[in-house]
């Protein structure tokens, strides 16, 4: 039976040892990902494999063997990591150089050689664990930033095998991406994936950003075929996280006494709540500073508000930790000492981790929930808060730089980093009327409400069938071993072939500028091979103009079809234009071209006989994307007018008169009603034009996955030469 395995980091139970000698201690584990899974996984026929957080150097064999029994019976499977593993990978490659990056703190990276390597190599044994269990049909789940090289590795070991990723903090944007000394190889490795998950839309853009930019890959609806990932196609979509809602909403019988305990402490005092991990990205310090600020401009509040301050300790062995935590102390200690008096005392500081009845109590009793990340991959406690309100009433103060902010407008939205802003909205806050509470905050709750924990791992789980639907309907159009061979032996019972074959990206892979795109050995002698039998006539078409051609496959018994149609030189023949064609539009479009070379760095002109060229692969992707639209919008009248075509190619634009295309000159190439083989290969949009004039029975492929109207794809330009191989080959 199809099984869901998931893959964290962490397990959603935490195995502790206090002391050398006693004895292991089982707990839930906090942080949002097991919070939010676990409350679920269960009722599925699931698998979780994770670190259960404790080092290998401070258990014994028998022990190994206990955690594994007893973590079976919760369906979790764990993976032991050494002390130097956790130092380098956890503390090391995770915690010191992509959580600060990926949070916008640069300065926080303290990147040690070491680091990389164990990243790599935990993330190693990550993947040997799952292929104990995972089976062709299990659906693979990988969490998070600290595995982001595990679906690569899954893939190239189960090279069908459904497997989705989910980033739970914020992706960055390209310039703080780019920053990072691996950024290829942990892109290549999510690339890995069908389904890459993130909470909101700003992430999944950056990320597909750095993956044009960097992998030189670009994606359609946030969709990426390649055939740089030719084993699957991978989807970027936000499936923004959500909670176990009816746990935080039903009423809680063991609560009651908790709430009573808080208010005999707190009296009348309206409360505003701080609920997070220790950590820098939280906002902790502003927040505490806007809070002093705010009782200096209010003394009105004194002795009416506290604030209660709920930090769960976190990575404490890393520095800048440590010292959050000692200017956390200070700042606490110094509002309190300076404002405190013999009944009140303005901030309630707990360090530690609650159980859920007391957090659920804290949360209940709260008019105002404070939550000020500087950045925040979603915030559940933002979420929590919102759901435990029974009666809808309390004020969110929502940083806009969590993920949560873009689904819960309703709330108060603060920037961080503007102290007055968050005091205004202290003061909105304890000022707005129970009706207005109630109005913001139901739509945010039925929001809740509708897509929680359970929601969103199905939405999950559906998006990652629907990836591999559509990607079956891909591969049902490749070029499959029958119908290779129904076209290897109607080859060699053909006598009249015909083979038209595309150039750029069908036999070659594209390079930076196009005179790096020269033919190799290897295509030469495939192309000689194939034009010695004279049951063939080969015809190379290309959008290349006739010199290059000339020069290239010049001595070769073959036919050339040059600017995508404007020149054909058949076998033996000399070059002649297929229309009677003029040049003098060239003299009015020329300068609209040389003022966007101007204007878009990296791009420039290539002139053809009877066709000018924009070539924009080495410029901004975002700028030229914005330019080519503009070029073709100033275009229009030119080509009504003068009768020119504007033809959009593989990071290029292509101006030409309007009468000629690829189509056309391949049809000049299969006048004689004799052929009884055609074969017509290309990867662009200005092959299509081939695919769909040709005879009915043509074998025609389009090299790469995307729509064509050729009756084939196959995946690569190395498909592209093993197939011709195999015609030269079997066909003698
Ligand atoms: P975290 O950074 O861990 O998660 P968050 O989303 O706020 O942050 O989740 C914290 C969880 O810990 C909440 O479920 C909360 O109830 C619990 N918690 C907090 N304080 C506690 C305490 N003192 N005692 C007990 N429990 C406590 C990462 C990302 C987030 C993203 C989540 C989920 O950094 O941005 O929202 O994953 O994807």
């Amino acid at each position: 039976m199809k099984r869901l395995i998931i893959v964290s980091n962490r397990l959603p139970i935490t195995v502790t040892r206090n002391k050398k000698n006693s004895p292991l201690e089982f707990h839930s584990s906090i942080g949002g990902l097991s919070t939010g899974l676990s409350s679920f996984y269960k009722s599925y026929n699931a698998l979780w494999i994770g670190w259960p957080g404790i080092a290998l150097d401070r258990i014994k064999e028998e022990d190994k063997e206990n955690i594994t029994k007893k973590l079976s019976h919760e369906g979790c499977y764990p993976v032991f990591l050494t002390q130097r593993e956790i130092d380098n990978y956890y503390h090391g490659f995770c915690n010191n150089v992509l959580w600060p990056l990926f949070h916008y703190f640069p300065s926080y990276v303290t990147n040690k050689s070491v680091f990389w390597g164990a990243y790599n190599e935990v993330n190693h044994k990550f993947a040997d664990a799952v292929m104990q269990f995972a089976d062709k049909d299990d659906v693979i789940w990988v969490h998070d930033y600290q595995l982001m090289l595990l679906p690569d590795m899954l893939r190239r070991r189960l090279k069908n095998i459904n497997i989705g990723f989910f980033l739970h903090i914020p992706f960055p944007s390209f310039e703080i991406f780019r920053m990072l000394p691996y950024r290829k190889e942990i892109l290549q490795g999510v690339m890995g994936a069908n389904l890459i998950g993130f909470h909101t839309y700003d992430y999944v853009r950056y990320f597909l950003e750095s993956v044009r930019r960097i992998l030189g890959i670009d994606s359609n609806l946030g969709y990426i075929y390649s055939h740089k990932y030719d084993e699957h196609i991978v989807k970027a979509d936000i499936f923004p996280i959500g909670i176990n809602f009816e746990k935080f909403r039903t009423p809680n019988e063991e609560i009651e006494d908790e709430i009573e305990n808080i208010k005999n402490k707190i009296g009348n005092s309206k409360v505003i709540l701080s609920v997070d991990r220790l950590d820098y990205s939280k906002g902790i310090m502003h927040k505490l500073e806007a809070f002093d600020r705010f009782l200096d401009k209010n003394p009105k509040y004194i002795g009416k508000v506290i604030l209660v301050v709920l930090v769960v300790p976190s990575r404490t062995n890393i520095e800048h930790y440590r010292m959050l935590k000692k200017q956390i102390d200070e700042l606490i200690g110094n509002i309190n000492g300076k404002r405190s008096t013999f009944e009140w005392f303005p901030i309630y500081y707990l360090y530690r981790s609650l159980p859920f009845e007391k957090l659920l109590a804290l949360y209940r009793i709260s008019n105002i929930a404070l939550i000020t990340p500087l950045r925040d991959g979603m915030n559940l406690v933002a979420k929590e808060f919102l759901a435990s309100k029974q009666d809808n009433k309390g004020v969110l103060i929502l940083s806009e730089m969590a993920g949560a902010a873009q689904e819960l407008g309703e709330a108060v939205i603060i920037n961080p980093n503007d102290a007055n802003e968050i005091v205004k909205a202290l003061e909105l806050a304890l000022n707005m009327p129970d009706t207005e509470q109630i109005k913001r905050n139901k739509t945010m709750i039925n929001r809740l409400k509708q897509y929680n924990i359970i929601k969103w791992t199905t939405d999950f789980m559906r998006a990652m069938d629907d990836v591999r639907k559509l990607q079956g309907k891909f591969f049902m159009r490749i070029l499959n071993a029958d119908s290779e061979k129904k076209m290897i032996d109607n080859y060699k019972n053909s006598n009249n072939r015909v083979l038209l074959l595309d150039y750029d990206g069908t036999l070659v892979e594209f390079a930076a500028s196009p005179k790096e795109a020269e033919p190799d050995d290897d295509l030469l002698e495939i192309l000689k091979k194939l034009s010695s039998d004279t049951r063939n006539n080969v015809v190379i078409i290309s959008g290349r103009d006739r010199k290059t051609l000339d020069e290239w496959f010049g001595n070769l018994n073959i036919g050339l079809i040059a600017e995508h149609g404007v020149w054909i030189k058949h076998k033996g023949d000399n070059w002649q234009t297929i229309e009677p064609l003029t040049n003098e539009w060239k003299k009015v479009v020329t300068p609209i071209l040389e003022l966007y070379m101007d204007r878009t760095p990296g791009s420039f002109i290539e002139e053809k006989e009877f066709s000018l060229v924009w070539h924009y692969r080495k410029a901004d992707s975002q700028l030229a994307a914005v330019r080519a639209m503009e070029l073709k919008d100033t275009l229009i009248d030119y080509v009504t007018n003068l009768k020119l075509e504007v033809m959009d190619g593989n990071k290029v634009l292509e101006i030409k008169d309007a009468g000629v295309d690829k189509g056309k000159a391949s049809l000049k190439c299969v006048t004689d009603i004799n052929k009884d083989f055609i074969l017509a290969i290309g990867d662009d949009l200005t092959d299509e034009n081939i695919f769909s004039v040709l005879p009915e029975d043509t074998y025609s492929i389009k090299v790469g996955m995307g729509y064509s109207k050729a009756k084939y794809n196959v995946l690569s330009t190395k498909d592209v030469r093993i197939l011709l191989k195999k015609l030269i080959n079997e066909g003698e």
